[in-house]
């Protein structure tokens, strides 16, 4: 029997010391169940048919062991040309929902519109059309890590001719897609490409300026996604009728001892210096999170430096910033315990200025596949609770959240399924408990696929995919089915 939250588009939040129990809760009506995926993670052919080189091209052709064996993707998943392969495996999932991302440089090779790659474009269409043909929604990315690298040789995120030239790309894309793509994110994860790209160097372009580089990428990506969604506000929104956001990737962080007020502050700081950093400009005020400001200048003061390393935004800058997003798209993998550490000598960096070190509870378990992934399903919904609290109760989508294993990975991945049947009954809590206004889950990923620096040795999919076999056969892990029970079930069990 359907429960009255099953019915109709409106959830009906039910209270929580009433006779009814959770873990057989109907979703609401009309959830989103999605899985997600990324261009240069599955489709390969990385200079097939006019396509552009992008820096993950540049990064993984250059060597260096910064990726696991050198893999590269140039190949990965073959969903350039094996797009039915991939939809085969949308509808025996039943998804309602399926996000991809576009390669920037397949549309538009150099990165501008220049020159536009029609090869490209009618790949796209056929995505997109086939999608919409079988009932599934597409939510487009239009960036997902694979800057073009015409751009990056001009200076990439810190360079304010980037910013001009993703409002351009996203106006082509509205433009081109934006009749049938109703759900779009400017950028995904800015705060991964800022830090794991602009500061660390472990992810392309490889850039290492600690301390300087990651703020100023951030920067630049926040004006990016400012212009563009302003660019589908003014251009296309009101024929168009589709919603903007950004994709923010965030731990939830707990300090590592509950009593001490100063690991509570660093617990705070975590989530500043990683959501809040992004959140506090889009969605409350135009500007950076005040903690993030003081601390980072009084940092600075102390290593001699007359001005902060954190650049400012003017007043006109923070209007224009301000109420950017339509949703709120989140990305959750995992949670931290979190000490305070005082790193008043240390190397400036954005870990130093946070003065927070993290800790993994070693209860907790870690997936196989990627070491940074311990599993903490209630983390996620109490990091719900806090954008719920923090951002003015937005609607909520959960863009990413999974579970890697390693290679060579069991199709009989029961643990894996217990971990997603955890964070779906924290996701049921947050929804009826907690009031959260949560629209839709996508798992990441559709496929198992080229996971950036780990290469092909971490297994995300809910299909498993043969890189041996040349015709890179998909085959659904026991996750797959049965998260397709859920699907058309739209309960658990
Ligand atoms: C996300 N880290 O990125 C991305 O959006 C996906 O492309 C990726 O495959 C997925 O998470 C799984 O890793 C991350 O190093 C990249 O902590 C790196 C990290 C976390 C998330």
């Amino acid at each position: 029997m359907a429960s009255a939250a099953s019915t109709g588009s409106t959830p009906v939040y039910a209270p929580a010391a009433c006779n009814w129990n959770l873990e057989s809760a109907f979703f609401p009506g009309q959830f989103a169940w999605g899985a997600s995926t990324a261009a240069y993670q599955i489709e390969g052919g990385w200079d097939a048919d006019g396509k552009g080189p992008n820096v993950w091209d540049t990064f993984t052709h250059q060597g260096g062991d910064r990726v696991f064996k050198n893999q590269t993707g140039d190949v990965a998943c073959g969903s350039y040309t094996l797009w039915e392969e991939d939809l085969k495996c949308i509808k025996q999932l039943g998804l309602t929902h399926y996000r991809f991302s576009l390669s920037w440089s397949r549309l538009l090779p150099d990165g501008t519109t220049g020159f536009i790659n029609q090869k490209g474009v009618d790949y796209y269409n056929k995505v997109i059309d086939s999608l919409l043909a079988n009932d599934v929604t597409p939510v487009v990315t239009l960036y997902h890590f694979d800057l073009p690298q015409h751009l990056e040789d001009q200076g990439g995120w810190k360079s304010d001719s980037t910013v001009e030239a993703f409002d351009a790309y996203a106006q082509f894309c509205f433009q081109t897609f934006g009749d049938r793509v109703k759900l779009w994110i400017t950028i995904n994860e800015p705060y991964v490409v800022a830090v794991l790209g602009y500061e660390e160097g472990t992810m392309a372009p490889g850039v290492t300026e600690p301390g300087t580089g990651a703020y100023l990428a951030a920067h630049k990506m926040i004006k990016a996604h400012a212009a563009a969604w302003h660019s589908y506000d003014r251009l296309f929104r009101k024929q168009q009728g589709g919603l903007v956001s950004i994709a923010l990737n965030s731990d939830w962080a707990e300090p590592f001892e509950p009593n001490s007020l100063a690991d509570q502050e660093a617990a705070k700081r975590h989530i500043a210096f990683c959501l809040d950093w992004f959140a506090t400009p889009i969605f409350v005020d135009g500007d950076y999170p005040a903690i993030m400001k003081s601390k980072i200048s009084a940092m600075c003061k102390k290593q001699g430096l007359t001005s902060s390393r954190l650049p400012e935004f003017t007043q006109e800058e923070k209007k224009t910033i301000k109420g950017t997003a339509d949703f709120f798209s989140l990305n959750y993998y995992t949670t931290r315990k979190i000490k305070h550490q005082d790193n008043a000598h240390s190397q400036p960096s954005v870990s130093a200025d946070m003065e927070a070190e993290q800790v993994t509870d070693p209860s907790w378990p870690v997936a196989t596949g990627s070491s940074w992934l311990a599993v903490v399903p209630w983390g996620l919904r109490q990091l719900l609770k806090y954008i719920k609290d923090t951002y003015n109760h937005p609607v909520i989508y959960i863009t990413e959240n999974g579970f890697s294993q390693s290679d060579p990975a069991p199709l009989d991945d029961t643990q894996r399924w217990e971990y997603f049947r955890l964070t779906l009954q924290e996701i049921l809590k947050a929804i009826y408990i907690d009031g959260v206004h949560l629209k839709g889950y996508f798992v990441w990923s559709l496929l198992d696929n080229f996971e950036w620096s780990c290469g092909y040795s971490s297994r995300f999919g809910l299909f498993h995919v043969d890189y041996e076999n040349s015709a890179l056969p998909r085959v659904p892990y026991r996750s797959a089915i049965e998260y397709a029970k859920v699907i058309a079930n739209n309960r658990l069990i």
